[in-house]
């Protein structure tokens, strides 16, 4: 039999498992101000403007930022005995999720009018759509595919990254079919398959949350918005005074 020289071994194996913990990285764009009260939940990019959920009880809102200041242009206080969570786009509306009360928020887009409310079981963490159905997390590993119409459960999966499962998916972004989260407390972000719950890859960003400065042990890095007309990715935390945007970099 013939034998395998160690180095070679050694060498298969660094490939292997370089491949393995492989984590993707990032480039900044620019660096827009973010306002720093703002304890960011949802965030999404749509027709040219940022919207932006912020919990907290007594200081949630629903808000439309200026990017270019990070102020808010439109903004409506939520009832206190609200926590808000995750935010996104269904046709003319923006939905939006409460932590534990169990109840969403329809608004009209443009008025930020509440035209209705849906009630959902579990918690409300995050929210996107693929243009199909919403998205949902809920601090657990498994992502809720609703009816946007009538919040029926369509199907589940549950994330994992070599068979481990992925837990406190927080905010999403639906981007080019896959499901982009954020992981509660973790400086990265997960690359997500919809289809099987597998992750594909992590963005590392820890580069980006030394940049942001803050001390505030709950300000982690949360929210993430695609501007698909003009391909910009926009990432930011809660009470970050800076908004990013980023380009992803692959790992060869
Ligand atoms: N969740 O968004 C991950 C679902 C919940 C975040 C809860 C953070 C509570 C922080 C309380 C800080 C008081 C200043
Ligand atoms: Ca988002």
């Amino acid at each position: 039999m013939r034998r395998f020289r160690p180095i070679f071994l050694a060498l298969f194996f660094s490939a292997l498992l370089s491949r393995a913990f492989a984590q993707d990285t990032y480039r900044i764009v620019h660096t827009y101000p973010h306002d720093p009260e703002s304890f960011t939940q949802g965030l999404v990019f749509v027709d040219g403007h940022l919207y932006e959920s912020t919990g907290l009880n007594g200081r949630s809102s629903l808000r439309m930022d200026d990017l270019e200041t990070g102020h808010a242009l439109q903004k409506l206080d939520i009832d206190p005995k609200y926590f808000a969570e995750g935010l996104t786009n269904w046709g003319s509306t923006l939905v939006q999720l409460t932590w534990k009360a169990n109840t969403a928020f329809v608004y009209d887009r443009f008025s930020f009018r509440q035209l209705k409310t849906f009630h959902y079981d579990g918690e409300g963490w995050g929210l996107t759509q693929d243009g199909h159905s919403l998205i949902l997390s809920d601090g657990t590993a498994t992502l809720r595919f609703l009816n946007p119409e009538t919040f029926a459960v369509r199907r589940r999966i549950t994330v994992s990254d070599h068979g481990i499962p992925v837990k406190e998916l927080n905010e999403l972004e639906y981007i080019h079919g896959e499901i982009y989260a954020n992981i509660w407390f973790q400086k990265r972000i997960a690359r997500i398959s919809p289809a099987t719950g597998k992750v594909l890859s992590w963005i590392d960003l820890s580069g980006l949350v030394a940049d942001a400065g803050v001390t505030d042990e709950n300000a982690v890095l949360n929210g993430i918005a695609y501007d698909a007309q003009h391909d910009r990715l926009f990432v930011t935390g809660k009470l970050w005074p800076k908004l990013y945007e980023i380009k992803i970099v692959k790992q060869p």
